[in-house]
């Protein structure tokens, strides 16, 4: 794929509501922003769920269908839902978005691992909170494991299989990938296969360009360049924009969005849409246009959007 597939990741379940005005979480504000970004160029929407209320995350699976149903009727992008939820929720729960709502593409979290986002309480007092469950979210996460053994990743793989969703490998660190080389060989996994690095998260791997070529050496010796196609997420900022450029050059693609980083330049909060703005005109100075959603429906062989049951 010449062009440039751009995923926006809207919410996610780390960012807290108190960091940023910006974050979505009702389903109306979500919708709104999947349009915005789908029309800055965005062709897929990561969604997460999040309690109406207060913007907690949540597994409320009337609320992730409700999500999704709307973003759907707004946008033709393709919607890829997450099985990484949040800390809170078993894997149990986490999976449960496949069988019921059947989506075209959802997330795989390729390895257990420490995640967390405590350092970003020390920006905070308490009285600077908007919502009571913030900083016991920020500050628990430092004793926080990720649980995502190989039992769990083949029993997520197998739902995905069985309702024709389509797998987006999330990969921390170089040690996912040999993870997935595993899967891979044990038939669990099929190729091509498409890979999310996420680079920058407090527990994986750094965002320097130095750990995104060792990744993508790794795993072009492990799988060979035919195999898989690439994502690349940068946490925090300047990273999002810096590995997401890297992706262009490279002839990989770029996540963007509020889940993953909040400022758009230094010391400026941006909106979801203009995250996908900002690294869609950074792809247009190196050339690179960008994929629409049917042409990604295409390239990652997805089953398609009357496929799913939302
Ligand atoms: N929160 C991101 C760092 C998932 O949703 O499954 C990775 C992510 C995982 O998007
Ligand atoms: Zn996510």
């Amino acid at each position: 794929m010449k062009k440039l597939i751009v995923t926006a990741a809207l919410t996610g379940a780390v960012t807290v509501p108190t960091q940023t005005a910006h974050l979505p979480y009702t389903i109306e504000q979500l919708a709104d922003d999947a349009e915005r970004c789908a029309k800055a160029g965005a062709a897929i929407i990561h969604i997460h769920a999040r309690n109406q209320e207060n913007g907690a995350p949540s597994s409320d699976m009337e609320v992730f269908g409700a999500i999704m149903t709307a973003i759907k009727a707004r946008t033709d992008a393709v919607i890829c839902a997450t099985t990484g939820g949040a800390v809170t929720m078993t894997p149990a729960e986490r999976v449960r978005v496949v069988p019921t709502w059947q989506p075209e593409l959802a997330s795989c979290n390729m390895g257990s691992m420490n995640f967390s986002v405590h350092p970003i309480a020390r920006r905070f007092k308490p009285e600077d909170y908007r919502f009571g469950w913030e900083p016991q979210w920020l500050e628990g996460s430092e004793d926080f494991i990720f649980p995502n053994t190989f039992k769990s990743i083949k029993h997520f793989i197998g739902e995905m299989k069985k309702v024709g969703t389509r797998p987006e490998f999330e990969v921390y660190d170089v040690g996912h990938l040999y993870n997935l080389d595993f899967m891979l060989k044990e038939g669990v996994v099929e190729t091509p296969i498409w890979i999310q690095f996420v680079m920058g998260v407090l527990g994986g791997i750094r965002a320097t360009m130095y750990d995104l070529m060792h990744m993508l050496d790794t795993a072009n010796r492990l799988f060979g360049p035919d195999q898989f196609h690439w994502s690349v997420i940068g946490a925090g900022y300047p990273n999002q924009f810096h590995m997401g450029t890297a992706a262009i050059m490279l002839g990989g693609h770029a996540r963007v969005g509020l889940e993953d980083n909040i400022f758009v330049r230094r010391g400026e909060l941006g909106r979801n849409h203009d995250m996908v703005e900002k690294i869609v005109r950074i792809a247009g100075e190196f050339e690179r246009e960008i994929a629409t959603p049917a042409e990604v429906r295409a390239f990652l062989n997805l089953k398609g959007q009357d496929q799913v049951t939302f």
